[in-house]
This record gives structure tokens, C-alpha cells and sequence, in this order.
């Protein structure tokens, strides 16, 4: 099955440049080249952005609110339309940040797609932080900590974000894991709406394995769709500092493997998002070369597996 890139570089949904730049890092640390070497053939589309200064607009650095709104939702229209036709193709997308506000766009592209087709979407978080504010209740205003609850259907998002791009998820069917920084009403919303937040605490105590069985059976015995987002921060800073947002106490480099592993043999993954790398923040490389090894955990790299050699890089377009 073909896999194919697609670049959101932007930092407008975050407090902290730099995210614009991640997906250029992936790619210079080898995310191409370690998917052919598993056997992929691999597409890249190159990247979505918005103009960075045009007369009468700010600079980044100070770019207003209503700004950086402005661009979160451009590029979610573009990157929902992108992504459906990607989807529609019969291809895998892997959607590369980019801050997580990205994922507006991007599951947005998968709701699209599975509601023609009536498969239910699951979506896994792998994330520090549960992204399920409103624009009411987040305590910071950056749309990166929003994306869930507007997919979700929460209803305190103003007209601007809907539109035919706009695709809408089960709260029902998402786990978060990784958890570990969550808002007093973010935690609220999350509880009322039935989100599978499985935090650090409860993978300290249950191990990953049976915490991951627990989502796949239900992703399995549904017919689903598996939608993962993987946002950097969800590792722990100590082998991931390449993030704007970090947290202590994330998961280790073999929980978050095992994660990848597990996602792999389940079969049922058909999209996902690489997301929040600062390659500014980062510390040569670290984070980007950490996040390349767990793609290609998740799309079949084992630790006794024979790899079966390139195949084939289309050039974009093809
Ligand atoms: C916080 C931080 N919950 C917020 N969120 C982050 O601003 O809503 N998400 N960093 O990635
Ligand atoms: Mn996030
Ligand atoms: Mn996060
Ligand atoms: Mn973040």
C-alpha cells in the first residue's frame, strides 16, 4: 500500500515558533528513506503553508489572534481536501506538522472518507496533553490544545470553523495515552464526553500492552477506521526536548515503541499524524531521528524482522 507525506508547516495554532519547521526535520532525518527501506512505496507532496508576511499583515513574532486563527484555518480546509483525496485513493496518509492544530484538517480528511464508506473512525492520542479545550475553556487561547473538542462536536467554537471541510468524530471511539498535563474544565469535558483517557498514572500501573489490547479490540471488533496522532511531547523530554510544550514523566523510548509495535500487528491503522516537533528546540536532531524510528516501528520495522528492501520512491505527483 502506498504512503503518502504531506508536509503542514506551520507553528499558528502553537505559543512557540518553530513547528513550521518540523516537517522538513523528518525528512531530513531519513522518514522517507526508512519507509522504502521497509518495502513502502512512498509519495511526498511536499508541504501545506500560509504566506509568512504580506504588506499590511504582521510578522510571526507578532502575529495577532484573529491572525494566526485565520491561517490554523486555511490550512485545515486545504489539508482536510488534500487528505480525502489521499484517503480516496486507496493511499495511506501521513500528515507531518506542524503544531497539533493540523488535526483539524487531518482527521477532518478521515471522517470524511469513512462516512462515505460507513466504517467508524477510532482515533488514537498519543499526547502530554489531551487537546480537548474550547475556545471557553482554554486557559491559553492556542488553538494546538483544541483540536479534539472541535472535532468532537463541542459547540463553543464560532461559526468560521465550520464548513464543508469540517469532519466530526465519536468521542466515544478516542483514546488519549500519554496524559499527563490536563485542564481543570478540559478534564470536565473529557469525562462528560466519554474520552478514553488513559494518563501516565495508569500506564505506570497497567503497562501499555494491556492498555493498547484493551483500544485495539474495540478498534477490531467495530470494523474501524484507526486514525493516530502522535505528538512529540507524549514521549518524555529526556529522549524528546525537540517540543514547545513539554512535560516530565512522558513514556520511554520502549513504551513508546511497544505502542508502534503494537499498532503495526493490529492492521488496522489507515492514517496518521506526526506532530508538535520544534526542530529549534530540538537537540540535534534527537527528537526528529526519535520520531522517524517510531513511524517506522508502526509501519512493520522489527527488532528481528527481515526487512525487505527498498521498492520504490514515486515522485511527487505520479
Ligand atoms: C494546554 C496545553 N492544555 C492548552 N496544550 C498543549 O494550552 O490548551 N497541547 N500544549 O499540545
Ligand atoms: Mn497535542
Ligand atoms: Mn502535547
Ligand atoms: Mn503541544
Amino acid at each position: 500500500r502506498r504512503i503518502d507525506l504531506l508536509g503542514i508547516a506551520t507553528a499558528a495554532g502553537a505559543s512557540v515558533r518553530g513547528a513550521g519547521m518540523g516537517p522538513e526535520a523528518l525528512r531530513v532525518a531519513g522518514l522517507i528513506e526508512a519507509l522504502v527501506d521497509l518495502g513502502h512505496d512512498v509519495a511526498d507532496f511536499g508541504d501545506l503553508r500560509r504566506p509568512h508576511t504580506l504588506p499590511g499583515t504582521s510578522p510571526a513574532s507578532w502575529r495577532l489572534p484573529d491572525e494566526r486563527r485565520a491561517d490554523v484555518l486555511d490550512l485545515a480546509a486545504r489539508s482536510s481536501d488534500q487528505g480525502l483525496d489521499i484517503l480516496k485513493a486507496g493511499h495511506f496518509p501521513v500528515f507531518l506538522g506542524g503544531d497539533h492544530s493540523i488535526a483539524m484538517g487531518t482527521v477532518s480528511a478521515v471522517a470524511r472518507h469513512c462516512a462515505d464508506s460507513g466504517k467508524p473512525v477510532f482515533v488514537l492520542w498519543i499526547d502530554a496533553h489531551a487537546d480537548f479545550n474550547t475556545p471557553l475553556t482554554s486557559p491559553s487561547g492556542n488553538l494546538h490544545g483544541m483540536p479534539l473538542a472541535l472535532l468532537c462536536g463541542e459547540e463553543e467554537f464560532g461559526e468560521e470553523y465550520r464548513g464543508p471541510w469540517l469532519g466530526r468524530i465519536d468521542p466515544k471511539n478516542v483514546a488519549v495515552i500519554g496524559a499527563r498535563s490536563v485542564d481543570r474544565e478540559e478534564r470536565r469535558l473529557l469525562t462528560a464526553r466519554g474520552v478514553e483517557t488513559i494518563d501516565m498514572r495508569r500506564i505506570d500501573e497497567m503497562g501499555v500492552v494491556a492498555l493498547m489490547r484493551g483500544f485495539l479490540d474495540k478498534v477490531r471488533a467495530a470494523g474501524g477506521h484507526l486514525h493516530v496522532s502522535l505528538d512529540v511531547d507524549a514521549m518524555d523530554p529526556s529522549i524528546a526536548p525537540g517540543g514547545g510544550t513539554l512535560v516530565p514523566g512522558g513514556l520511554s523510548y520502549r513504551e513508546a515503541h511497544l505502542i508502534m509495535e503494537m499498532l503495526h500487528d493490529s492492521g488496522v491503522v489507515g492514517s496518521l499524524d506526526v506532530v508538535e516537533l520544534n526542530p529549534f528546540l530540538d537537540h540535534g536532531g534527537k527528537s526528529a531521528t526519535l520520531l522517524v524510528d517510531l513511524v517506522a516501528s508502526l509501519f512493520g520495522r522489527q527488532i528481528m524482522g527481515e526487512e525487505p528492501g527498498p521498492v520504490a520512491f514515486v515522485t511527487e505527483g505520479e
